[in-house]
């Protein structure tokens, strides 16, 4: 057994929101920025594979310049579409959390409420915008997390670790102290980049990404290997903390 001053305390857990605590992309991004095509007359559609190829690029916003770029649009004419459209796609993804569309993946609230119980500090650290993703965790979560920053209040989203960064130096809780979790290669790259641990949990649309950079590759939330790993990392922070 490992003397108690090498046992790293677990005093926070950052959590990814898209594809880690809910099945949010296939049945609602897409969803969402699909409606906005329909609704400005544009025949541009994302079919569930397509979309799983324009994840890698993160940000709604970014992925539908990237879209409309690579159709026959000039930059600066892609740019303005992009924007446009997604002022609309958020409006339609925040109807489909209120309409209760999105929805947590199975093993989050178990998994949630034993870090709480644990006395760990749960945040957030996510590129998703502000609008839908305060919303989303209420509805979905309850109030349950101390700190969330969106993709809303950094100037580079994912893989760049701008949104760890600013969950790390707010909360002031050193980054060995805590872990992340995700489901893909971004975000994975974004935590290890901001010097964090991080869990992955992969799903069907990143079950293929390169995770290697993860701490430890999951199933999903509710795999054995995980909660195994947090019942070790929580057992040492009550054996530091009760000393
Ligand atoms: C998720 C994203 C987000 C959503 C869309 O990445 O890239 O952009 O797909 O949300 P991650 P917005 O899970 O790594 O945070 O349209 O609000 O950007
Ligand atoms: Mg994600």
């Amino acid at each position: 057994m490992l003397p108690r001053q090498h046992l790293s305390r677990l005093e926070a857990v950052i959590f990814d929101v898209d594809g880690t605590l809910v099945d949010s992309e296939r049945d609602g991004h897409r969803v969402a920025f699909n409606a906005a095509f329909e609704e400005a007359g544009l025949p541009d559609r994302w079919e569930v594979a397509t979309y799983g190829k324009l994840l890698k690029i993160t940000g709604g916003a970014k992925r539908l310049t990237f879209w409309f770029e690579n159709t026959g649009r000039s930059p600066v004419e892609a740019r303005e579409l992009g924007e446009r459209l997604h002022k609309r796609k958020t409006h339609f993804m925040l109807r489909l959390v209120e309409d209760g569309h999105v929805q947590a993946r199975p093993g989050a609230h178990q998994l949630i409420d034993r870090l709480e119980a644990s006395g760990v500090q749960l945040h957030v650290a996510t590129t998703g915008t502000r609008a839908w993703v305060e919303p989303l965790l209420n509805q979905a979560f309850g109030n349950r997390f101390h700190t969330v920053i969106t993709g809303t209040e950094v100037s580079e989203l994912k893989p760049s670790p701008a949104v760890y960064l600013e969950v790390l130096s707010r909360t002031g809780c050193p980054p060995e102290r805590a872990v992340a979790v995700e489901d893909s290669a971004n975000g994975v790259q974004a935590a290890v980049a901001a010097r964090l641990r991080c869990l992955a949990a992969h799903n069907p649309y990143t079950r293929n990404d390169d995770l290697s950079g993860a701490t430890l590759v999951a199933d999903g939330l509710d795999d054995p290997a995980l909660l195994a790993w947090f019942t070790t990392a929580c057992g040492a922070w009550r054996a530091t903390t009760h000393d």
